[in-house]
């Protein structure tokens, strides 16, 4: 088969963000523009000839025409093997695990996460290594770099593989082999969980719960699994057709957008006992008890102080590590259990180093993110086997394991304020007179007692092989423990979104039941003025708050 060279022109735009690089699905439809950035992460590649690929996508609008494109690429580039998941669809933690499981050299995951789908919607492509995780920072830099020389991209012309067919298909030299999606994900959670005591509990009259699948890619998974492998009764599963414009939703687990799971369980006569859902492509996850919202933050304390209950956790946990706007509940259980937490920027990219040593066995960000050494990636369907998994266990509610562990190790009330789709120019200036402030606010006391402790530009150093990544977001930080953090968002499509997390530490138990957004009230009003939000903005409160 001739390997076709297409002369093309590079983009100046490439540049991966927090998670691979995301844009408008009518930039990605660009002549070439995909073409350009899988020629620009193959050019950065070493050892392709002959190695294995894994391939799949959140399913959303446009996930079917690249994933043609990227098998016939993949042939011109001399991979020996692809597997593709059925449908052109696997998960995030499903592609991370396949990764690790066939031995791969990476894997590329088609996805813009939580953002809106189809042909008015975003789209998305993200490499990950070997390793199962998402490109370091080292690498989707050679990627910008290598996009922004590119003159030429290779392919071979040939028919579109039949993906929705399971099956092993010869393509230029190359195998492709259509899998099933869901099975090797299930067997790696039954080898985690304890699937008969689940079983026991989702089959019982007593336990009702639903997974909100927002008609994004956990839908196949969680039918699977929870309905047909667990035995919970059909409906558990709602909005679980995986859709390319995910139903017009925002597929994005957090109480603004997953409002029917919300109003199911806030009901004032709702017979639920749990609810969760997961994004567009199946690593976030939200937890709802009865009348119930557990903070991401909160969950990944709790799963770490609950740890041993669990049967792949017995032997306890070596560390965990969370992102830097994540609350600091995480840090108190570590004290407690005499084990190290790590603090890493946002983005799932910074644990790998952490997980791959064996330095850590749980993280999580506050954007509803949680994992283990399980994969390298988030994963959101894990995160609700957890859960299940310690109901049963503890035999309890979900408020009442989330109370009992404020009583023992108090309370980080928390919450994040977005402000969305603002001028990219305005934004920057926020930043810009923000950090100039940065040497003027260490011991600077403001209302109601709140004193600065230091103030800074976040920087991290690597404790595995040392890279520095600096600028991950600005820390007020008050020496009562609570903290202002101010970051930009690197996921966004559209102008710039300003993202402020507050957290307030209240250690005495009569003081637990405050509404969060008065808890945090002080805290957001020095934010909006330190950082003169509506001055710059011009908005006078936030566009989403989780
Ligand atoms: C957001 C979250 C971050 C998360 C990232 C990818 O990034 O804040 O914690 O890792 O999305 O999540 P940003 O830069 O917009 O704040 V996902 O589910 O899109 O892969
Ligand atoms: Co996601």
């Amino acid at each position: 088969m001739t390997i076709q060279i297409i002369k093309t022109t590079p983009f100046d735009d490439q540049k991966p963000g927090t998670s691979g690089l995301r844009k408008s699905v009518k930039q990605f439809k660009k002549p070439d523009y995909l073409q350009n950035f899988v020629q620009a992460i193959f050019n950065t590649l070493e050892n392709v000839p002959g190695s294995t690929l894994i391939l799949g996508g959140d399913g959303r609008y446009f996930n079917r025409e690249a994933i043609q494109i990227i098998l016939r690429m993949a042939a011109a580039t001399g991979f020996g093997r692809v597997i593709v998941g059925q449908g052109g669809i696997l998960s995030t933690p499903a592609a991370s695990n396949l990764i690790r499981q066939y031995q791969a050299l990476g894997g590329i995951i088609l996805s813009a996460s939580h953002n809106a789908g189809g042909p008015e919607g975003d789209f998305g492509i993200k490499f990950n290594g070997a390793n199962g995780g998402p490109a370091p920072e080292s690498m989707t830099e050679a990627m910008f770099a290598a996009s922004k020389q590119l003159h030429e991209y290779r392919i071979v012309p040939i028919q579109p593989i039949p993906v929705d067919k399971l099956g092993v298909y010869q393509l230029a030299g190359m195998q492709v082999e259509v899998i099933d999606s869901v099975s090797a994900y299930q067997t790696l959670m039954e080898s985690i969980f304890d699937f008969d005591k689940l079983a026991a509990m989702l089959s019982s009259e007593s336990f009702k719960m639903r997974f909100d699948a927002m008609h994004a890619v956990t839908g196949p998974y969680a039918h699977q699994i929870l309905e047909q492998r667990l035995g919970a009764p059909e409906g558990t599963v709602i909005h679980g057709l995986p859709l390319a414009d995910f139903g017009g939703g925002h597929p994005d687990p957090n109480q603004a957008h997953a409002k029917e799971l919300m109003s199911l369980l806030y009901a004032r006569q709702s017979t639920m006992d749990f609810g969760a859902a997961s994004d567009g492509d199946g690593d976030r996850n939200m937890i709802l008890g009865k009348r119930f919202f557990v903070t991401p933050s909160d969950s990944l304390a709790i799963l770490a102080a609950n740890a041993r209950l669990i049967p792949g956790y017995r032997n306890g946990i070596a560390g965990i590590a969370r992102s830097m706007p994540t609350s600091q509940a995480p840090d108190r259980v570590a004290a407690k259990l005499g084990i190290p937490c790590f603090e890493t920027p946002t983005g799932w990219k910074f644990f790998g180093n952490l997980l791959d040593v064996g330095k850590i066995t749980l993280c999580g960000e506050e954007s509803f993110g949680t994992g283990s050494d399980h994969v390298r990636e988030k994963d959101g369907l894990w995160a609700v086997l957890f859960w299940l998994n310690l109901l049963a266990e503890k035999q309890d509610s979900v408020e009442n394991i989330v109370r009992s562990h404020w009583a023992e190790y108090g309370r980080n009330y928390y919450s994040r304020h977005d402000y969305e789709s603002i001028d990219l120019k305005d934004a920057n200036a926020l930043v810009d007179a923000l950090q100039a402030q940065l040497p003027t606010l260490a011991g600077k006391p403001f209302g109601s007692g709140l004193t600065v402790s230091a103030a800074d530009n976040f920087t991290y150093t690597d404790p595995v092989d040392g890279s520095v990544s600096k600028n991950q977001g600005i820390r007020i930080l008050f020496t009562n423990g609570s903290r202002i953090i101010f970051r930009l968002s690197g996921t966004g499509t559209q102008g710039a979104t300003l993202r402020v997390y507050l957290e307030k530490y209240e250690a005495d138990t009569a003081k637990h039941n405050q509404d969060v957004q008065e808890a945090l009230a002080d805290l957001l009003n020095i934010a909006q003025q330190v950082a003169r939000i509506t001055e710059f903005t011009g908005r006078e409160a936030a566009d989403v708050i989780t």
